[in-house]
């Protein structure tokens, strides 16, 4: 991917966005510094964070598409999906208690979660080739928690604010791609009791896989591809919900069981 912005203006934005996510407070998006920032150069700062972290000892454990529903890009006024990475120090365990004191704008989304068993290596990867490769697909609550001000932001600031990435909780019933007919399986997010969103995974780019083999092919335009053994998430299947302390989410995956988390100070 070709850049706009010079190696110090990529540095020094990436220092902004990781202040913002690692001490939680909100920044401006970052085009309104530069308008002209490019999606590759969203990439290029999303790629220096995810050096920065890995050097600070986290653990790249995979990957997440975002931005892969009509609904959730209707929401958010985008029209193109994105990808972001996923560390060991954002995974949270189903039914734990997730603070709220160290994110700024959380969301929680519902989503298919795939885990691998071969690498994925793009251009040209397709959701027969996820399948594949998949070792087993599982239910995962996301917390999104964008860093930008009002949630006012556009895609290149997106990218390189991690695609929004902040916790996730995997978890429910794993099962074989091969037992399921993935587009059909539905989902319901309830908050506190009541139903909040729901859809089918078909939201997600008619198929979760395709998702993915989309998230491929964007690591290989960064001259990278996708281990074996990665957790990837395919993206919302619905919009997201915002969360506040002492609020109770449960997603409800059919075939694929549920996904309790709660949300404290
Ligand atoms: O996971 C995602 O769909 C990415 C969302 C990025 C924008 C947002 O913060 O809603
Ligand atoms: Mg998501």
């Amino acid at each position: 991917m070709k850049t706009t912005l010079n190696r110090e203006a990529i540095i020094r934005l990436c220092e902004r966005v990781e202040g913002a996510q690692t001490r939680a407070y909100a920044i401006p998006k970052l085009t309104d510094e530069y308008p002209s920032m490019t999606m590759a150069d969203g990439y290029a700062i999303q790629t220096e964070l995810r050096k920065r972290f890995i050097e600070q000892g986290h653990k790249l454990v995979g990957w997440k598409a975002g931005l892969t529903s009509r609904a959730k890009m209707k929401q958010m006024g985008v029209d193109q999906p994105s990808i972001g990475f996923l560390t060991d120090k954002m995974s949270r365990p189903e039914n734990s208690v997730i603070s709220t004191s160290d994110l700024v704008h959380p969301r929680v989304e519902c989503e298919i979660a795939f885990v691998t068993r071969e690498r994925l290596v793009g251009p040209g990867c397709t959701a027969e080739d996820v399948l594949q490769a998949t070792d087993y697909v599982l239910p995962a609550i996301e917390v999104i928690d964008s860093r930008f001000s009002g949630f006012k932001f556009d895609l290149e600031s997106v990218v390189a604010d991690n695609g929004s990435s902040a916790r996730f909780v995997g978890g429910g019933r794993p099962r074989y791609v091969d037992e399921l007919d993935l587009p059909t399986i539905g989902a319901v997010l309830e908050k506190n009791g009541e139903i909040v969103e729901m859809g089918a995974a078909a939201a997600v780019m008619d198929h979760p896989a395709a998702a993915v083999a989309m998230l491929v092919n964007i690591l290989a335009e960064m001259g990278e591809e996708l281990p074996a053994g990665s957790f990837v998430m395919s993206g919302g299947i619905t919009a997201a919900v915002a969360v506040s302390p002492g609020d109770h989410v449960i997603a409800r995956f059919q075939e694929l069981g549920s996904i309790s988390v709660r949300f404290g100070e």
